[in-house]
């Protein structure tokens, strides 16, 4: 009987500013559909510091901190490549199936074929520009893709969900 085991995760992908100038959208969505997951969820996203300082949380005492947060806002850039693309994927081992293709942190030391290898580069500052963001852990996933997208840009409730009842506020629709 065939191994039927199954190790389902959810990841967040981002596309790095420096991915959305050099036109790498396809070239990366085309690498990433070889692991055959499903995109449960996808958007353009202007970073804000907050949402910034917020997913990089980790690294705040690490000298390159303020580099990497003007970095993922795409502040060196100029304003068309001031965001991201965000993802998220979901199936079998999706976190190391990503990763893979990411490729290593350091894009001088990523294997040359995976998407970091080929695409990144570092630069005079020292900024690790690597294109792309995938989660490291199951942990870092959940917190990840909750900090990112809310329910109901999901095509499932990834995680449980409550319903609130919110204060009347004014929300934007199409004028006609
Ligand atoms: P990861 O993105 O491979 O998970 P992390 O250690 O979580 O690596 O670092 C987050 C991001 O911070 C990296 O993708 C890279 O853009 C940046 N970064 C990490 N280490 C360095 C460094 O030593 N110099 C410059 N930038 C770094
Ligand atoms: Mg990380």
């Amino acid at each position: 009987m065939p191994n039927t085991n199954k190790n389902i995760q959810q990841t967040l992908v981002l596309i790095k500013p420096d991915g959305l100038k050099k036109s790498l959208t396809g070239n990366i969505l085309t690498k990433l559909a070889e692991t055959r997951l499903c995109i449960m969820g996808a958007k353009v996203v202007q970073v804000s510091r907050e949402l910034a300082t917020c997913h990089y949380q980790h690294l705040k005492d690490k000298p390159f901190f303020g580099e990497l947060i003007e970095y993922i806002q795409g502040k060196p850039y100029g304003p068309d490549y001031q965001r991201v693309m965000a993802l998220v994927y979901q199936g079998n081992d999706a976190i190391q199936k990503v990763r893979q293709l990411a490729g290593a942190t350091n894009p001088e030391e990523a294997d040359a074929t995976s998407i970091r290898g080929a695409f990144g580069r570092i630069t005079t500052k020292g900024v690790f520009e690597n294109v792309i963001h995938a989660s490291a852990n199951p942990e870092d996933a959940e917190r990840e893709i909750k900090l990112w997208f809310q329910p109901e840009e999901l095509v499932t409730d990834l995680y449980p969900t409550k319903t609130v009842t919110s204060s009347p506020k004014e929300v934007k629709v199409w004028a006609s």
